[in-house]
């Protein structure tokens, strides 16, 4: 059996109208890191097809979800920018389920109950997080009284979980891990979906586990594919993200499952996410779901010509990248990369980089230390490295945390090179 294989067919509507626009060339999976710089990593393709019935575009291969996530490097939490993102989450989602008060008389609350019982009291809602990876939503969802509930794949996050206390199951979200659960008012998922094959039964197990009393939701975030074109991110594009949304597959997809979307939000998060907001249940139909729709439309992302001018771009940028690197290497400048990131693992195998370029790469994970990058063999460092090393250059490799990776480096006075969405030097 091979540990990959191949799509026929549109994941979302089964269709075999199936049109490849980009190939990134066979590269190893990103955040398959090495313990020694002479392992060799094995690679897979990366090209992408368009669907010309729902307009998903999407991998044209499945690699095995075991080899990627069984043991996962990447820690939500290490990034305090996205540590807020989920506190502003849990905050807006409890505003939405409160806002189904009064409960059913039926409702055996949980939370402080009002002597005249009017229904308004408050219920320690349970909240489930699927590939709730460190726990960094579900803690903010813990602070605001909530059951929690997390579903993680791999076993060293798991563990790494467990004095955390917020209830995780070592699983992918399955038959077997939400017959854990009877029901639930929330059900997160953040970056999840996009790594997902079977996104049908995926979301049909979500939709079963939601309580009917308190009009349970599904909140979802994805990385929005309108960024990603416009803002030239084929670096996000790599064997974990099988998927890359724009909001019409998205509506497709999560009505033929029952789910109603009632909102959807844009976050700067990423590089760029949609938060797509669902129930079974009723809830009024928010103008942000029938406007989105329609920018999509007009901005031609329905039509496969403006993924022929992406490709070009994406060439652009790739000898931009390498030209900066070798003007460095040739001046004797040295560069260092900050965030071992999947897609700055991703960019430097794509554009053929290495490490007589990119002498080390920062990573604060300390799972992901003194490891090297598959691919092109680049150590990963500690933050001390930067003083020890004191590089001309600082290559910005999380580029979607620009801000908070300079502002905890400015000491260095050093200059950054941002690649993404153009070659820039500051
Ligand atoms: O979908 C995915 C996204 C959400 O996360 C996954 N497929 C894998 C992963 O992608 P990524 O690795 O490209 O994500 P990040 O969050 O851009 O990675 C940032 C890297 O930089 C991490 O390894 C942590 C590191 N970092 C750091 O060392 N110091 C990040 C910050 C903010 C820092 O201050
Ligand atoms: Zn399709």
């Amino acid at each position: 059996m091979t540990d990959f294989k191949k799509v026929t067919k549109c994941r979302v509507c089964g269709s075999g109208s199936l049109k490849e626009y980009l190939d990134l060339g066979s590269h190893p999976l990103a955040n398959s890191l090495l313990k020694e710089a002479s392992e060799e990593s094995k690679n897979y393709p990366v090209e992408v097809l368009f669907c010309e019935n729902c307009c998903l575009s999407q991998l044209s291969i499945v690699v095995d979800p075991k080899i990627m996530y069984e043991e996962y490097p990447y820690h939500s939490s290490i990034s305090k920018t996205f540590q807020y993102h989920c506190y502003e989450m849990a905050v807006e989602i409890r505003k939405i389920l409160n806002s189904n008060k009064p409960w059913p008389k039926s409702v055996s609350s949980k939370g402080e109950q009002d002597n005249d019982d009017d229904g308004m009291y408050d219920l320690n809602f349970l909240v489930v997080d699927i590939a709730s990876n460190d726990g960094c939503l579900l803690e903010q969802f813990k602070k605001l009284g909530y059951y929690t509930l997390g579903v993680e794949p791999s076993k060293n996050l798991y563990k790494e979980c467990e004095p955390k206390n917020l209830g995780i199951v070592n699983d992918y979200w399955s038959e077997a891990s939400a017959s854990r659960i009877a029901a639930c008012d929330v059900i997160t998922a953040t970056n999840v979906l996009a790594h997902v094959d079977d996104v049908k039964d995926f979301l049909t197990l979500v939709k079963s586990k939601l309580r009917s009393f308190t009009k349970g939701i599904f909140v979802c975030e994805v990385p929005y594919f309108f960024n990603l074109i416009t803002s030239n991110q084929f670096d996000t594009i790599y064997h974990e993200h099988l998927s890359y949304f724009l909001f019409k597959p998205l509506r497709i997809l999560f009505s033929s499952v029952g789910l109603n979307i009632f909102k959807v939000e844009e976050y700067p998060i990423h590089g760029g996410s949609l938060r797509i907001y669902a129930s079974p249940y009723k809830y009024p139909i928010d103008k942000s779901v029938s406007d989105l729709e329609e920018f999509e439309k007009n901005e031609g992302l329905y039509n496969f010509n403006t993924y022929v001018l992406f490709n070009n771009r994406v060439e652009k940028i790739k000898r931009e990248f390498l030209k900066v690197l070798n003007n460095c290497k040739e001046l004797n400048k040295t560069v260092m990369g900050y965030g071992a990131s999947a897609k700055g693992i991703s960019l430097i195998n794509y554009c053929g980089a290495d490490k007589s370029q990119i002498t080390s790469i920062v990573d604060e994970t300390p799972y992901k230390q003194w490891k090297f990058t598959p691919g092109s063999n680049i150590q990963i460092s500690n933050f001390s490295y930067f003083s020890e090393e004191r590089p001309d250059y600082i290559l910005l490799l999380a580029w979607n945390f620009a801000e908070e990776l300079m502002n905890k480096t400015k000491h260095l006075k050093t200059r950054y090179i941002v690649p993404i969405p153009e070659v820039r030097i500051l």
